[in-house]
């Protein structure tokens, strides 16, 4: 600035000159109070404006104005290039090596979780999403929406939890997901339905909160054939093996009409192979929406048909994986874990290969 007065010029070179030697940001500060604190050099000028005269005012005033904008923009910029130093040590010296091996991980995927995993791996690539709803239900998305009576015996044999309020329940099957699905989404719909259910039963073969997966598929002119090409392709995907299939006639509430699928299994020693075999085994449920429920949701049934299956997790789990007693899966046996448990590192996924 030509026209600064001889002084402030100096005054300007020294600052700035301490400005860019300042090795740290607390040397900057002590700095930046010097000028232009309350006492600074830079502030102590500018009170001194008000001796001067209206001439030398005119020119000190915008002078002194400027140092001040000038010194502040220096002490800013090199801020940001101290911090940016500081930074840049930083990452240097804390350095993070990715690619070491990580080790044995202490936990284990649970084999119900892993299951989980493969079968929303198989069905997301046949379109489906995953839903999910809340674990404690009412009566309407638990029965009457899916076609159980009033009093009907069917509600009898769910037995079913009931909270200390004697209207809410603990859901009895994953069904509840797919109600509000179709409640609050548009056609075409395919979902899966994963997660925790409970019945008040317990023996060899039932604990009182078992998991399931069921499946939900609603459009135009759906009908039997998607549902068989659905489920079938769905068994050879999760047994990794071509696996014969067979559809026997049964009875649900909610679809109309209904089947179970059996696969073919042979004994081998103590294990059980599926897939071939002079032996049938029932694996899963499943049928045509029946057209009281679709009606419950709002969906007109002369418009839109839909299948639906559901089946159990846990049993699946322990004839993929050769487990001998269900009630093992949720006794929390760090032994049986470490046993039966998967790498939590290791994703399931079609393209390499499901466990
Ligand atoms: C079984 C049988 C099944 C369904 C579940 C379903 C859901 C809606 C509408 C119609 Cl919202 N059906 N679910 C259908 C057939 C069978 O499960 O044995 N599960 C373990």
């Amino acid at each position: 600035m030509s026209d600064l007065p001889a002084d402030l010029e100096a005054v300007r070179t020294r600052v700035l000159a301490e400005i860019s030697a300042a090795s740290d940001v607390a040397a900057l500060d002590d700095i930046r109070v010097a000028a232009l604190g309350k006492k600074g050099e830079v502030s102590l000028m500018m009170r001194g404006l008000g001796k001067m005269s209206p001439d030398e005012k005119k020119i000190m005033g915008p002078a002194l104005n400027g140092l001040k904008a000038d010194l502040n923009a220096a002490v800013d910029a090199r801020k940001t290039d101290l911090e940016n130093a500081a930074l840049d040590a930083a990452l240097a010296s804390e350095t993070m090596d990715m690619t070491l091996p990580v080790g044995k991980p202490n936990g284990t995927l649970h084999p119900v979780s892993q299951v989980m995993e493969e079968m929303a791996a198989i069905f997301s690539d046949m379109g489906f999403s995953v839903a999910e709803g809340p674990d404690i239900e009412d009566d309407f998305h638990n029965f009457t929406a899916l076609n159980f009576p009033p009093g009907h015996p069917a509600r009898d044999m769910h037995d079913t939890f009931f909270l200390e309020d004697g209207e809410k329940v603990l859901r009895t099957h994953t069904s509840p997901v797919q109600i509000r699905t179709m409640i609050n989404q548009k056609p075409p719909i395919r979902i899966i339905a994963p997660g925790r259910t409970y019945r008040s039963d317990s023996d060899q073969t039932h604990t009182p909160m078992f998991h399931q997966v069921e499946g939900l598929v609603i459009d135009k002119g759906i009908h039997m054939g998607h549902l068989k090409g659905v489920l079938m392709d769905f068994v050879s995907a999760f047994f990794e093996t071509d696996v014969d299939v067979q559809f026997r006639p049964h009875h649900f509430p909610f679809t109309e009409p209904s089947a179970e699928m059996d696969v073919r299994y042979e004994r081998d020693g103590a294990a059980i192979k599926i897939g071939q075999g002079e032996k049938w085994m029932e694996i899963l449920g499943c049928g045509m929406v029946h057209p009281n429920v679709l009606r419950a949701c709002g969906l007109d049934p002369d418009e839109y048909q839909g299948f639906a299956f559901g089946m159990g997790v846990d049993r699946l789990a322990m004839l993929k994986y050769g487990m001998p007693d269900l009630r093992d899966m949720f006794a929390s046996d760090t032994r049986w874990l470490s046993h039966y448990g998967f790498d939590p590192l290791v994703q399931a996924n079609l393209a390499t290969g499901l466990s």
